[in-house]
């Protein structure tokens, strides 16, 4: 009488196992089965996944095009700019005479306060000022914000990528954003920290104010200058610039060559947010105005008289990393008190990872936008390259080898200058390259667009997701397009200006491949949900298992009950 529902549990015990061990092993149930009725027929692959939209992507978003050209702005010569977002030449202009010796129509073209740069007294008499002050801020670009979700000033270094960052500024006015409703950073709070050139002689006085909310400092790193009061350690010369404070520096650096400042408060976190940036002391000569702030680096629109004396052009070239587990804390609190533990306590820099490559701020493909190198045939272009990375810069230079004339500010002898196409960079080291377009298959290899970037692999990634880091392009001219871009006859690179693509939505050839070889395989077979099914299988077994069990203690503990007559029944 109750023998049925044990063979029924004896015979579901074996179907769940059958259906294990097919789960488990199809291929040995499958190899049986075939036995008797013989392969099946193939079975096609699944389908793929539709295509994705790529989104429409602004390649070249500049709203002033006509910044590109040369300008002459109250005396000053302006050379033209081939890049898509060019620099601003009232700007410029206001750098090269000093916002105080400007026109107020041309400072009112800039978002400049009207002491950032003073220039006056032509103390040698040579036809240029000699007493500098400049004054720079320190600004935050993507940190959190108490008002709304959205982190503010909004810099963006590659599509839809905003890592937190710290960078020194020249002393602006009016609101860090664009306005109320578009919180981007206003143009001059960007990364990199803007580089700034002084003339060798020039008395020097560099303010810092600090606008942040921890402390910091100046530290001239191979800049000529005295030690007390300026050498910018808070260990030796100096107290710490706490927030609301300034600090004055003064320096007149007998010196020429390409240097770099940086704070020196934490600085394995302060240098890595980005408190760092070119300090360029110029050769001195007569009627040398020199630019004293490159904002966002590249292309100096007004290179310096000794500069011009050899190369046709000049580029400021200043490489970073950002490791996203440091530059996330500033967008995680801000509450200055759990920053201060979190960031120098609880950060370890030698557990870390850089996962952002920049060349003067941007990523690929916003390298192509306003760090592209744009050459003529036969025509010397000076190269200033800094590396702020903590890892070597392996700087390559496709169909050109450029010749290395200075390191760390210091002229190499001409007759032990080395041409090649790998440049060698440690952390915190210059070099001054003379990259020359001569078609003698050494120097250069002809016209083209000719690939710049980082040989160190991840450096030509975004966070792993390439191309993306700091690949640029050095171009001919010919093959500029109007638009400031460079036209090649390669892929198409709309997908890698839109968020999606570095989000890892989009395969990576899909522009390129028109049967779809390489698109997203589609809907999920049975096979993804092996796995959960195998374990619900198993659950049941165990169930049926344990009834078994009851169902034949139940039958023994009877059995043995009749054996004993009932003399022990209960
Ligand atoms: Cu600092």
């Amino acid at each position: 009488m109750k023998r049925f529902p044990v063979i029924g549990l004896i015979v579901s015990a074996i179907a769940l196992s059958a259906i294990a061990l097919f789960l488990y092993d199809p291929s040995l149930v499958y190899a049986r089965f075939f036995e008797y009725t013989g392969m099946p027929a193939y079975q096609a692959a699944p389908n793929s996944k539709p295509k994705p939209e790529i989104p429409d992507a602004v390649i070249c978003d500049e709203d002033y095009p006509e910044w590109r050209k040369s300008y002459t702005i109250g005396g000053v010569p302006i050379q033209a700019s081939d890049a898509c977002n060019p620099d601003n030449p009232y700007e410029v202009a206001a750098f090269v005479r000093g916002t105080n010796n400007v026109i107020m129509p041309v400072l009112m073209e800039t978002q400049l306060s009207d002491d950032a740069v003073v220039k006056t007294n032509d103390r040698d008499g040579d036809g240029d000022p000699d007493d500098i002050v400049i004054r720079v801020e320190v600004a935050e670009l993507n940190g959190r914000s108490p008002d709304g979700k959205e982190f503010v000033p909004g810099f963006e270094i590659a599509p839809g990528i905003k890592p937190g960052a710290w960078v020194f500024a020249p002393k602006s006015r009016g609101m860090s954003t664009v306005n109320r409703d578009d919180l981007s950073a206003n143009h001059l709070l960007r990364l990199p920290s803007a580089p700034i050139r002084v003339e060798a002689g020039d008395n020097v006085t560099l303010i810092l104010e600090n606008t942040h909310y921890f402390p910091h400092t100046i530290h001239l790193h191979g800049v000529d200058h005295s030690f007390e009061d300026n050498d910018g350690v808070p260990q030796t010369s100096e107290k710490m610039t706490m927030p609301g404070e300034q600090h004055v520096y003064k320096i007149k650096p007998r010196h020429a060559g390409t240097m770099l400042y940086h704070c020196h408060v934490q600085v394995q976190v302060h240098m890595m947010m980005g408190l760092q940036g070119f300090f360029i002391v110029e050769e001195n000569r007569p009627n040398n105005w020199v630019q004293t702030f490159n904002v966002g680096a590249g292309k100096v629109r007004k290179p310096s008289v000794a500069v011009l004396e050899d190369y046709a052009q000049e580029y400021d070239l200043h490489y970073q990393a950002i490791d996203t587990e440091l530059s996330d804390m500033i967008q995680e609190s801000n509450d200055v008190r759990q920053l201060a533990k979190s960031m120098n306590r609880l950060y370890d820099i030698t557990d870390g990872t850089d996962d952002y490559f920049m060349l003067n701020g941007k990523s690929f493909p916003y390298t192509l936008r306003e760090s592209l190198i744009t050459v003529e045939p036969n025509q010397h272009t000076k190269l200033r390259v800094l590396n702020g990375m903590p890892d070597t810069l392996s700087l390559h230079t496709h169909g050109h080898k450029a010749t290395i004339t200075a390191y760390d500010g210091v002229d190499v002898n001409p007759l032990a200058r080395i041409t090649r196409d790998v440049y060698a960079v440690t952390a915190a080291q210059r070099i001054d390259l003379d990259l020359y377009t001569k078609d003698d298959g050494l120097h250069s290899y002809g016209s083209g667009i000719w690939l710049m970037h980082d040989h160190a692999e991840r450096a030509i990634t975004t966070d792993g997701m390439a191309p993306g880091g700091n690949v640029s392009q050095i171009v001919y001219r010919k093959y500029l397009n109007k638009n400031a871009m460079a036209t090649g006859q390669g892929e198409n690179v709309t997908p890698y200006f839109t968020p999606e693509y570095y989000n890892r939505e989009i395969p990576s050839w899909t522009l390129a491949d028109g049967f779809g070889f390489f698109d997203d395989v589609g809907e999920r077979s049975i096979d993804n949900y092996k796995d959960v099914l195998l374990v619900i299988v198993l659950g049941m077994l165990l169930g049926v298992m344990f009834l078994l069990l009851v169902a034949f203690y139940g039958f023994f503990r009877r059995v043995a009950i009749k054996l004993n007559g009932g003399a022990n029944n209960e």
